[in-house]
């Protein structure tokens, strides 16, 4: 015979089981030593066999709710026990959307970069192309055509990197000084395509690296340079002053900037002039400075370019990228555009 009070314990003793089953399996466990095949309640329930009718009835219903309060805190455990589980899954696959991003590092334009895109896009609009060109050049392209002499400076090994090769018509091979022969190569290709009777102006900028032998405070044996030609029948220096001078207006974004010509000597130009030019106001208001050089392209530059000179005539100026880009943001010092600091090179991301 079995008490209340002993089907109140079993379903105490059931109840802090599976309380302190920390596991579905230990709660599996657990189950089977009350409600498994030979668990206690399977046993009670065995155990009626014995009892009379009346008897089997009162307990049966008594073993019964026991059975149902055991079946209950089971299930109420399990679903605990699963909730608690995908708590756990959930913390820790949490992601802490407060955190900053990894982000992403952007890399920006290069200062001198910058001034390069700029001006190929105030001379396209004011009607002139780009050239492009190799920066090993070949003796003649860079040298002879440009009406450099052969005892000139420029050609000697002090001021010049050849490079150990020649060319396969035996000529020496070297990294240009200047941005011209991507002129020459222009000049003859635009020759060769439309023959000179009626040919439309050559009009063109040859913007790049160079290379000198040369290194200092302000000097870099690398450097940039753009150069402007334009060739027609009656192009004059005053021509040059125009274009000149609206780019310096553009390139600087402000009108208040004066030019002025200075006699100069190029080979490959004559007359040859610098060119200064000076801010009317402005930290370096009233000072002169040196901005590049120019001139009338000379009559054997015209004619290495496949021209007749008698017919043909233009200007030429080149100037440095990296000297604009100092005037226009203020750098004190050429150096830090090669120095790849980044304290220096990030003010210009944005810019
Ligand atoms: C300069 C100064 C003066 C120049 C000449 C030529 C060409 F191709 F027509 F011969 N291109 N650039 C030139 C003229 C360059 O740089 C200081």
């Amino acid at each position: 015979m079995t008490t209340t009070t002993q089907l109140q314990e079993l379903v105490r003793e059931a109840r802090e089981r599976f309380e302190a089953s920390a596991t579905a399996a230990d709660l599996e466990n657990a189950k089977a030593s009350f409600l498994g095949k030979s668990g206690a309640i399977t046993a009670l329930m065995k155990g009626l066999a014995t009892l009379d009718p009346q008897q089997k009835r009162e307990q049966g219903a008594e073993i019964n709710l026991a059975k149902q309060a055991i079946e209950q805190a089971l299930q109420a455990r399990r679903d605990a026990l699963a909730e608690a589980e995908l708590q756990a899954r959930l913390a820790e696959q949490a992601i802490d959307v407060t955190l900053d991003g990894r982000g992403q590092r952007r890399g920006g334009l290069h200062p001198v970069v910058r001034s390069w895109m700029r001006i190929e896009a105030i001379f396209h609009s004011i009607g002139f192309e780009v050239a492009e060109g190799p920066e090993i050049e070949d003796d003649w392209t860079n040298f002879t055509a440009l009406n450099s002499p052969q005892d000139h400076p420029a050609r000697s090994m002090q001021d010049t990197f050849y490079v150990d090769l020649e060319d396969e018509r035996g000529q020496p091979l070297l990294l240009r000084t200047h941005t011209s022969p991507m002129q020459v190569r222009h000049a003859r290709a635009h020759v060769e395509r439309h023959g000179s009777a009626a040919m439309p102006d050559i009009r063109v900028i040859a913007p790049g690296r160079t290379y000198r032998v040369d290194s200092d405070a302000t000097h870099s044996p690398m450097f940039h340079q753009f150069e402007g030609l334009w060739i027609g029948r009656r192009v004059s220096m005053a021509d040059l002053k125009g274009v000149y001078t609206e780019f310096l207006h553009r390139f600087f974004e402000r009108d208040d900037i004066e030019l002025r010509f200075r006699p100069s000597y190029f080979p490959f130009t004559e007359p040859s002039a610098e060119i200064d030019m000076m801010f009317d106001s402005g930290p370096l208001k009233g000072r002169w400075l040196e901005i590049s050089g120019a001139g009338q392209v000379h009559p054997t530059v015209v004619r290495n370019f496949g021209l007749d000179p008698e017919q043909f005539i233009g200007f030429a100026f080149g100037s440095g990228i990296e000297r604009l880009t100092m005037l226009r943001y203020g750098i004190g010092d050429l150096r830090l555009f090669y120095g790849s600091d980044l304290r220096f090179l990030e003010q210009f991301h944005a810019a």
